[in-house]
């Protein structure tokens, strides 16, 4: 039953049909799918089939564009219910999350701070293209615990090595965990970069941020 969901949800991010992914969205809610699982095993499986035959010039960027719209349409409905779920808890710890300066990327950076928000951070959202001072200003505005840096172009994952040294020059590097992800952005690099944390999901950065602050996995 949910598989058919699932491929139905994958083909209206192919098609980049936003009417057909909202209601898809919708019919997992009703049926009690797991939003995590709409989004990762569903519509995700989508739009990596874009991005794949958007990377080999099979599809162009229209397409692409089309693709993320739905995405986005599904994960209005989804994202409150994630919220939901995650609802009334101890504030774990304070971050700040933004796409680097120069990438526009937001889906993936919006569902891991949708997660650490359900999971009991307290989360400021600074969106996209965010310029590194900006991170350093807001984390430094709010004390936070830790800043979370999303890159998805290999152009742009270098601003992450240098907001840490950013924060470093500010002598602020003690004060704040590091924690990066997106598409391209690996374990070695996150080491490389020094980094305090990495991870490849939205799942798992909610586990290594409570890594991170200290609090109970
Ligand atoms: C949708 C999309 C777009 C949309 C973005 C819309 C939006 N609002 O986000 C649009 C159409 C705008 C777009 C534009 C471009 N794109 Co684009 N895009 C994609 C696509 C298909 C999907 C990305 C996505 O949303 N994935 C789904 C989410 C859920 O996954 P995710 O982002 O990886 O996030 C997960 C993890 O990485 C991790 N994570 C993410 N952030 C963080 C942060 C932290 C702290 C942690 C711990 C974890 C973490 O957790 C997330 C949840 O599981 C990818 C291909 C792909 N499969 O990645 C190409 C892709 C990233 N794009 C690409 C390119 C080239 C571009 C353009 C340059 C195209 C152009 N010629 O203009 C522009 C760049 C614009 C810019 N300056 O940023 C290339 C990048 C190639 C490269 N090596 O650099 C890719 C790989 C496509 C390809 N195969 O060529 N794109």
């Amino acid at each position: 039953m949910s598989k058919e969901l699932f491929e139905a949800m994958a083909q209206s991010i192919i098609d980049g049909e936003e009417e057909d992914a909202v209601e898809l969205a919708q019919q997992a809610i009703e049926q009690g799918v797991d939003p995590l699982d709409a989004i990762n095993q569903g519509f995700v499986v989508g739009l990596d089939e874009v991005g794949a035959q958007f990377g080999c010039g099979e599809m162009f960027l229209p397409d692409l564009v089309l693709a993320a719209e739905s995405m986005k349409a599904a994960m209005s409905v989804l994202e409150p219910e994630l919220t939901k779920r995650g609802a009334a808890r101890q504030v774990l710890g304070t971050v700040v999350i933004g796409t680097v300066e120069g990438d526009i990327h937001d889906i993936g950076k919006t569902l891991v701070a949708t997660m650490l928000s359900a999971s009991g951070f307290k989360v400021y959202d600074l969106g996209v293209d965010v310029s590194l001072q900006t991170f350093v200003d807001k984390a430094s505005e709010v004390e936070a615990n830790l800043i979370g840096l999303s890159a998805l172009l290999t152009t742009t994952m270098v601003k992450q090595k240098t907001l840490i040294e950013s924060l470093e020059e500010a002598g602020l590097r003690s004060k704040v965990k590091v924690m990066v992800g997106g598409a391209p952005v690996t374990r070695s690099w996150a080491e490389e970069i020094g980094a305090d944390g990495y991870s490849e999901d939205a799942i798992g950065a909610v586990s290594v941020a409570k890594g991170l602050v200290g609090a109970q996995r």
